[in-house]
């Protein structure tokens, strides 16, 4: 029995790579561990957002979630800004963060360049995530392999302030999947594959209608050899809808190859879009039922009141052992 927590930003729809490197295990893990998701709007807002796009994508997010088999009686899932010690550890551990392992961190680098105005929140991002995950004593999180670095990070600064002030936090580790943890955009398959990307044939939204998933794999960038094989490096549009395949129809990428090794990249592309279509369209019926429903109230309301009891319990000790208010007074 292990403790989860993981979360993802309401801005647009999740893709296809958030469901398959990190929504999926979320589900999975609910069996025998104790699991907490958030819906981490305050990441949001590090790059402008439109206020009625960002309270529009927090439902969608939200019921999303819930179609995608988070079942809220076993799981917490709650909104960030709801509960907030999360933007006063955020501040605790900005305040043990050091600049310069900011400046390094490779998704500030990527979001800021060539950006006029950078917000200092996007290069607080990091100590804003580390204390999502120490506040309810993480053992595993799971993400896609984009996040290693934060991870590391989140380690770094709860081990740095246990040395300094006392055993506050449990140090945690990522769970990044073998299978998935990376999938690339449809266009450009050496880069991964992005809610922000502007070419829309680059990114399958996990709402995205039959037709469009069909385009858009179709479109994908391939290569001119004309053969299936698994090749990361001389082959990564193939290899990239390989693993799509293969974590959509549950069946091994090995099983693949052999069964359209022969076969023209058309009838393959055909197949992929089948088995994206199948996994995700039960996931978007059981959306449309839950975005009007009163039961998503019902459960956000319910996980902010117990992510708040836990939270609220991890930042007195951190506040305490640093010496800060008035010690002992909860
Ligand atoms: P952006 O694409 O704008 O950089 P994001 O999708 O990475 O944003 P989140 O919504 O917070 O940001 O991501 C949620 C989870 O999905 C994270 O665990 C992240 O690692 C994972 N993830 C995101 N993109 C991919 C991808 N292409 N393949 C696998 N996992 C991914
Ligand atoms: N940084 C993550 C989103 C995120 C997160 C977290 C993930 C914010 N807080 C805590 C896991 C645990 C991202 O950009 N994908």
């Amino acid at each position: 029995m292990a403790k989860i927590f993981s979360g993802v930003q309401p801005t647009s729809i999740p893709t296809l790579g958030n469901y398959l490197g990190a929504m999926r295990n979320f589900v999975k893990l609910q069996d025998g561990n104790d699991c907490i998701y958030c819906i981490v709007d305050e990441h949001a807002i590090t790059v402008p957002q439109d206020p009625s796009e960002i309270q529009k994508n927090i439902r969608n997010l939200a019921a999303l979630y819930l179609a995608m088999g988070i079942d809220p009686k076993r799981s917490i899932l709650f909104i960030q800004s709801e509960v907030p010690c999360h933007a006063q550890l955020g501040w605790i551990m900005q305040c043990v963060s050091y600049m310069g392992e900011l400046e390094r961190m490779t998704q500030f680098k990527d979001k800021s360049k060539g950006k006029a105005a950078v917000s200092a929140g996007l290069l607080t991002y990091p100590p804003l995530m580390a204390a999502d995950i120490l506040l309810y004593n993480t053992e595993l999180v799971p993400v896609g392999a984009d996040q290693k670095q934060h991870l590391e990070l989140t380690r770094d600064l709860a081990e740095r302030f246990n040395n300094k002030y006392g055993d506050v936090f449990t140090i945690p580790e990522p769970y990044i999947p073998p299978v998935g943890a990376r999938i690339m955009s449809l266009a450009e398959p050496t880069k991964k594959m992005s809610k922000s990307d502007t070419n829309r044939k680059a990114t399958i939204f996990t709402l995205d209608s039959e037709k469009d998933i069909i385009k858009k794999i179709k479109s994908a960038t391939t290569d001119a050899e004309a053969s299936i094989r698994y090749d990361r490096e001389n082959k990564p549009g193939i290899s990239n809808l390989l693993d799509i395949f293969s974590l959509c129809s549950g069946r091994t990428v090995d099983e693949l190859v052999a069964a359209y090794e022969s076969k023209g990249y058309g009838a393959f592309k055909t197949d992929v879009a089948e088995a994206v279509v199948s996994a995700l369209k039960p996931i978007q019926d059981r959306y449309r039922n839950l975005i009007e429903s009163s039961e998503l109230d019902e459960v956000l309301d319910e996980g902010a009141e117990k992510a708040y009891a836990i939270a609220r319990k991890t930042l007195k000790k951190a506040e305490k052992a640093l010496g800060i208010g008035r010690s002992g007074k909860l």
